[in-house]
């Protein structure tokens, strides 16, 4: 149906379009008339969730606004557009990243303050979308605002959680996972309840040969569920450019129930037919890292993908063109494997609905000129998909057929070239000749893209020289790249550290730096300027009180804001080596023990803080957690050590936390074995808030030290190329361990921090089981590094000074540079240039 408004009644329409509101008056205005209509309220009953909710809906009118237009210039000019496919977008709050994108916070602020609010106060009533786990699904959602800010024409697809990840609580020292229900309230999102795509699931496959001869596949019978769309606004930085987010929520395919079955009294499974369907959308599964191989994941991941493909091609469709010319007007980066599926899925679409050949379709699919660029986030083995082909063939079954053709043809081009050689074709196969037969999700997705990328230069090598080794033979290295991750300066400076936003914005010539981040680079002029750096610490010492206060209203731990704040905050992992940060800890608390009262004197005072959440089913990150605790229990009450040492874990480590957390590090510590964390984006954002790093020499670190100078960070440890040697010199059971570790095990096996059986499989798994992480390699290195940051913190005139040149130096990792990497490597794609920026706030 047309549903476009005839030429003759557009004048009304233009006449009565909203514009967007800019003034402080028209503000409290919309809040107002929110509050007394929109929620039925007054000013007699309007507490701080109804302020938010009205500030919020203000917000989102004008957001919307400029949605409407973004997505109609985008239609208009019919450029080529990205698609950026992620099973995770870890937003956090979206009201002060909308303020401030639209330059309006300040008139937010006294708007709110003459109707009785504080800003803050509005702003914390905000529930964090937490639509992720950790730095993969942070990625997305930095992606998104640089890709917004630089005026691409560029959609997030995604699917809408009922439940984020789980909320942490800490009782007695131990993790316990609570739903994280986000629902209740959300005026961020627009439910579209015409945008509905059926999705088909398990059923059979009939082939047959049609008159002229073709093979005909019919995927039929199994079962249809509903995929519902809901929009969220993604406001770019000082710019009209409004782009979309869309999830996909699931919903049964007969509506509410099936009335059949509940009119002829069978109401249970009238319900169950509808849960089974909601349950799909139902959760975010918890891992980092982790590959589970559940079948509710794999259905998750074609319901999430075949909407979005559907959706795409609908879009593409409505502009009349050829389908040779689909990768000129399309880019679809697959954020890690989980959407692999779509390669497999546009074949299908193609083949079967569209009637081309394989051939013709293939080429589409896999077409040089951009199409599916596939970002690898990680090396490590056990988070490599794979799907059981049992579990594949009953769920999917005309896939896994697309698939084993895709396998074919790729296996015959292997041959060609690498004739004979049998062994090349096991290692490459799609599917892994186990028992069962595994799909390989990672090498599907390398045959069907066009690139691949991995999110760090170290890592992006060792994806060429280990894992894909064989594939950089079959296709040549130019099909594998790297582009560094990045963040984005608004939300991780800006937002999250106003105060040092405003003394850089007012050095630099206003808030330019926001847009480019290599402006920064002005500020080494001011490393060595005595007023300048009292400014500068000034505002660090802030954020740190600002820190202490909320460890003290959350743990009840008094913090000394003067002493050296040193944080590690990340997903929970071994990998990661929160252990080798709390032995250290424990080594620390054993030294002070041993030192006289004028040694003690001449030690600067430390408050070690640790944040991050263990996946449910992850023991011996739960372990680790239960250790941090009880280490911060004994420590944080022995009245011998007092300010010299605090051990504080913060519970559920998110978003919002970062945004207190990281703008008050001294310290912070990204010390992941040699090769094993792909990049990393914490040390970024800890950098860039004025914090220095104690690091291992993997992932993005490397990249770090190169931009800021050897001397403004503290690395430590073995190299990436020593790791697999080192290895095979532990042995099971006489590992021989390094002589201070030691001292720490026995503290720990003297029950100083409870029951030492609790730490047993933590301690066992580096003495005993191999040390697979080089925990016990690379303690001596760690704590004499901690030593040189003891050292180089007493000296807080240079200390200053290595801070601001590492942030003057942090241009590089924005991620609107990464971002246009992409662009033009991966996608060929423009932004689309903007005429006139009107109806903007503009704030400085
Ligand atoms: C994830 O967060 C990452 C990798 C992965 O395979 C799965 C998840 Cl959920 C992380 C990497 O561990 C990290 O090093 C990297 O910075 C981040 O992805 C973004 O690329």
């Amino acid at each position: 149906v047309e549903a476009s408004i005839p030429e003759h009644q557009r004048d009304a329409w233009k006449k009565f379009q909203a514009k967007p509101w800019v003034s402080k008056d028209d503000f409290e205005k919309e809040v107002v008339r929110h509050v007394e209509t929109t929620l039925a309220r007054s000013m007699f009953n309007c507490d701080e969730t109804a302020a938010y909710a009205a500030a919020s809906l203000a917000f989102r009118d004008r957001l919307i606004t400029e949605w409407n237009r973004t997505q109609q210039r985008q239609a208009f000019a019919d450029t080529k557009r990205v698609y950026y496919l992620s099973l995770e977008f870890l937003m956090g709050r979206a009201l002060d990243n909308a303020m401030l994108n639209v330059g309006l916070k300040n008139v937010a602020k006294e708007g709110l303050s003459e109707l009785g609010f504080r800003i803050e106060d509005i702003i914390n009533q905000e529930h964090d979308a937490a639509l992720g786990n950790g730095g993969l699904g942070r990625l997305a959602a930095c992606f998104l605002d640089s890709m917004a800010s630089l005026n691409f024409p560029a959609w997030g697809y995604g699917l809408r959680y009922k439940y984020g990840i789980f909320k942490q609580e800490i009782v007695d020292g131990y993790q316990v996972e609570v739903p994280d229900y986000w629902l209740d309230f959300n005026p961020w999102e627009f439910p579209r309840h015409d945008i509905v795509v059926d999705v088909q699931f398990y059923g059979g496959v009939r082939k047959y040969q049609d008159e002229d001869g073709k093979n005909v596949a019919v995927w039929e019978g199994g079962e249809i569920v509903k995929a519902v769309a809901y929009d969220v606004p993604i406001p770019g930085f000082n710019t009209p450019t409004t782009n979309n987010m869309r999830l996909w929520s699931s919903k049964a395919a007969s509506g509410e129930f099936d009335f059949q079955k509940f009119n002829s009294g069978d109401y249970e499974s009238s319900v169950a037919d509808q849960q089974r369907a909601e349950t799909i959308s139902a959760v975010l599964y918890p891992n980092d890292n982790l590959d589970r191989g559940k079948e509710l994941r794999l259905k998750q991941q074609y319901f999430w993908v075949a909407a979005s493909l559907y959706d795409i091609v609908r879009r593409f469709k409505k502009s009349k063109r050829a389908w040779s010319e689909f990768p000129d007007q399309i880019a679809i980066q697959l954020n890690d494997t989980h959407p692999t599926l779509a390669i497999v899925e546009l074949q299908r679409i193609l083949i079967d609905m569209e009637g081309l050949d394989w051939d013709e379709a293939w080429t589409i699919v896999t077409n040089t000129n951009q199409k599916f660029g596939y970002t690898n986030h990680t090396v490590l083995p056990e988070a490599l998909e794979k799907w059981s082909v049992p579990l594949f063939q009953n769920l999917l079954p005309r896939h896994l057929q697309i698939i084993y053709d895709i396998n074919m043809f790729f296996l015959q081009s292997v041959e060609r070239k690498f004739p004979g050689d049998r062994d090349m074709l096991a290692r490459v196969s799609i599917i892994e000749e186990s028992q069962p037969k595994m799909v390989r999700m990672a090498f599907l997705a390398i045959v069907g893209s066009h690139k691949v990328n991995g999110v760090a230069e170290l890592h992006s090598d060792l994806i060429k020289t280990t894992i894909f080794r064989d594939f950089v033979k079959i296709f040549g290295p130019d099909k594998f790249t790297n582009v560094t991750n990045g963040i984005t300066p608004r939300r991780w400076l800006h937002q999250a550290n106003p105060r040092l936003s405003e003394l850089i914005a007012s050095k630099t010539g206003g808030l330019g730096f926001l847009k480019d981040l290599n402006v920064l680079n002005e500020l080494e002029k001011f490393a060595d300027d005595k007023e300048f750096k009292k400014e500068w610490a000034e505002i660090k010492y802030a954020n740190k009180v600002k820190l202490a206060k909320y460890i003290k209203s959350t743990t009840g731990v008094t913090v000394n804001p003067s002493a050296l704040f040193d944080i590690q905050v990340k997903r929970i992992h071994e990998y990661k080596r929160q252990q080798l940060n709390i032995f250290g800890v424990i080594h620390r608390y054993l030294t002070i023990k041993a030192m006289t009262a004028e040694e003690r004197k001449k030690l600067a005072p430390r408050v070690s803080i640790f944040g991050g959440k263990a996946a449910p089913g992850y023991w011996m990150a739960k372990t680790i957690i239960h250790l941090i605790n009880n280490v911060g229990a004994v420590v944080n009450k022995d009245p011998d050590v007092g300010d010299l040492l605090k051990v504080i874990f913060l519970e559920d480590y998110n978003v919002s936390k970062a945004e207190i957390i990281t703008p008050a590090s001294d310290i912070s510590e990204h010390i992941s074995t040699a090769g094993t964390e792909a990049s990393g984006t914490s040390n970024m954002k800890f950098v860039l808030n004025g914090g220095l790093i104690i690091g291992t020499c993997d992932g993005a670190n490397i990249e770090i030290t190169r931009e800021i100078g050897e001397n403004n960070i503290f690395l430590f440890g073995n190299l990436a190329e020593d790791v697999e040697d080192l290895r095979h010199t532990h042995n099971y059971g006489s590992h021989t361990m390094d002589p201070d570790l030691v001292k720490v095990f026995d503290l720990i096996k003297s029950d100083a921090f409870g029951d030492a059986g609790a730490f047993g499989a933590l301690t066992g798994s580096i003495e005993d089981h191999g040390d697979y992480y080089l925990v016990s390699d690379d303690f001596h290195s760690y704590i004499e590094t901690q030593a040189l940051v003891d050292e180089a913190y007493k000296n807080q005139d240079e200390w200053i000074t290595k801070t601001i040149l590492s942030v003057a130096r942090m241009g590089f990792f924005s991620s609107d540079r990464c971002i246009n990497e992409y662009a033009e490597m991966i996608w060929n794609v423009e932004p689309l240039p903007i005429e006139k920026e009107g109806g903007l706030g503009k704030e400085e």
